[in-house]
């Protein structure tokens, strides 16, 4: 008998951290590697493992999520599979949004209730990962666990950022702290294999991948007063109930900042990159757009990574994403960026047409260190350059870790040095 799993995508709360890229959408649907979203990782990764009963939950419900969702994720009319939108909504017991992460997943309880299942998966948004949950889910059944937590082994410089615990030698989990401080970190390494200790990542975190029993979940979400699953319901649950610990060794990366998600970004770019796109078995699945095949003439290109539909005359592209329907003129250069692209191809007419800065990247521009948003206009001979500038924000964009974030939309005139 197959397992019924339940999963629960943790779409983002107010997503401050990865503004403005979350200004006028909510996390999920934030553009990634050129032509995917945000929540297409989890997503692809609960399908890849037969799990395809899906909730998406965001703090607030934005029409291109809705919209990519919709256009995206089609299943046989004979399946019972879905992947549903929960957006904060007001209802006559609660007038307000979602405090936290077990808040989140308690005013949403009454939706998952509809269906059929034994264990609820709750999953991050946030996370560039390919993991196969089946594996998680028999381990779960095998240990009798009631919540099993999906662990990797990292180093001490990150292991404040993340929930660190320790386990006995059949992976239960014995003591949890969330983010501890440096000065605490010695009293919490763990065993891990020699692979891991020789790239000195000593402590075991949580990748805020959950696996809980149904009947345990609904229990501890009738205490109103847990707000998140790091900070109440972990800790809490350790004292009291089976929490196991499945330790993973692939790549897995938080993409929750800025600079991470640039980094992540970029990562693509490598000979081999960590996260592979060109797997058959762990496929990456998106909205499907039928886009003309991307036209290059007189560019140089190195480590480059392109999307389809795109028109480049540009002289040079290195260490680079560039996302769907980009347009970039004659003699600009663009370095260490991730350029997402545009939602649609503007009419010939106000291409041509001098007095209109349109979509894409001008003539003559030098771009480096930024991130183009979506439907960006950059016109000719704009310099961008994000390497020494200090975190600051004007409208039409915000800098951030040594990056240049251009807003959506924004129109960055002739001439332009930032
Ligand atoms: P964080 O990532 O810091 O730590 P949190 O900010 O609670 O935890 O976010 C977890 C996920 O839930 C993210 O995908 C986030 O976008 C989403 N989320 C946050 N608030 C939300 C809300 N109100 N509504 C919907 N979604 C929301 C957690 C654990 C750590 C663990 C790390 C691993 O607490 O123990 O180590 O994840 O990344
Ligand atoms: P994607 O290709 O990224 O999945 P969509 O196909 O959903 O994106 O399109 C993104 C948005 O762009 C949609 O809101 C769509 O209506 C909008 N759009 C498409 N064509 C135009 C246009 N000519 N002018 C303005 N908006 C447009």
């Amino acid at each position: 008998m197959p397992s019924k799993v339940l999963s629960i995508i943790l779409g983002g709360g107010q997503g401050s951290r990865l503004y403005p890229l979350t200004k006028a959408r909510s996390k999920p649907a934030v553009p990634i590697a050129g032509k995917y979203r945000l929540v297409d990782i989890p997503i692809s990764n609960c399908i890849n493992s037969e799990i395809k009963r899906i909730f998406v939950l965001t703090q607030f419900n934005s029409a291109s999520l809705n919209r990519h969702i919709k256009n995206t994720y089609h299943f046989s009319f004979f399946s019972s599979a879905f992947v549903d939108v929960l957006a904060a909504e007001q209802t006559p017991g609660n007038d307000g949004w979602f405090q936290g992460t077990a808040d989140a997943v308690r005013q949403s309880m009454h939706h998952f209730l509809e269906h059929d299942f034994d264990y609820a998966l709750i999953l991050s948004g946030d996370q560039l990962y390919q993991m196969d949950f089946n594996e998680m889910v028999k381990a779960h059944k095998k240990n009798k666990a009631e919540i099993s937590i999906a662990t990797i082994p990292v180093n001490a410089k990150d292991a404040t950022s993340f929930g660190i615990l320790k386990t006995n030698d059949k992976n239960k989990i014995t003591s949890f702290i969330e983010k501890p401080e440096a000065k605490l970190l010695p009293d919490w390494t763990s065993e891990v294999s020699d692979e891991m200790k020789g790239e000195g990542r000593n402590y075991l975190a949580s990748m805020g991948i959950y696996i809980f029993n149904r009947d345990l979940l609904v229990k501890l979400m009738d205490n109103p007063d847990t707000i998140d699953f790091g900070k109440e319901i972990i800790p809490q649950a350790i004292e009291t109930n089976r929490v196991y610990s499945h330790q993973y060794e692939g790549y897995w990366t938080d993409i929750g900042n800025i600079d991470s998600f640039f980094e992540a970004n970029l990562g693509l770019t490598d000979e081999f990159p960590k996260f592979d796109l060109y797997s058959r078995e762990k496929r990456i699945y998106t909205h499907a757009r039928m886009l003309p095949t991307t036209k290059v003439s007189g560019t140089n290109l190195d480590k480059t990574v392109i999307a389809e539909g795109c028109i480049i005359n540009a002289s040079k592209i290195q260490h680079s994403v560039i996302g769907i329907r980009s347009k970039i003129d004659a003699e600009s250069t663009v370095i260490n960026t991730y350029m997402m692209g545009s939602d649609f191809y503007q009419p010939l007419e106000e291409i041509m047409d001098d007095n209109i800065i349109s979509m894409g990247i001008g003539k003559r521009c030098f771009i480096k260190n930024a991130i183009l948003d979506k439907n960006c206009c950059i016109g000719d001979d704009v310099r961008i350059n994000g390497e020494d500038l200090k975190d600051h924000e004007t409208d039409t964009y915000v800098v951030r870790d040594g990056i240049v974030v251009v807003k959506k939309g924004a129109i960055i005139t002739n001439g332009t040095i930032i």
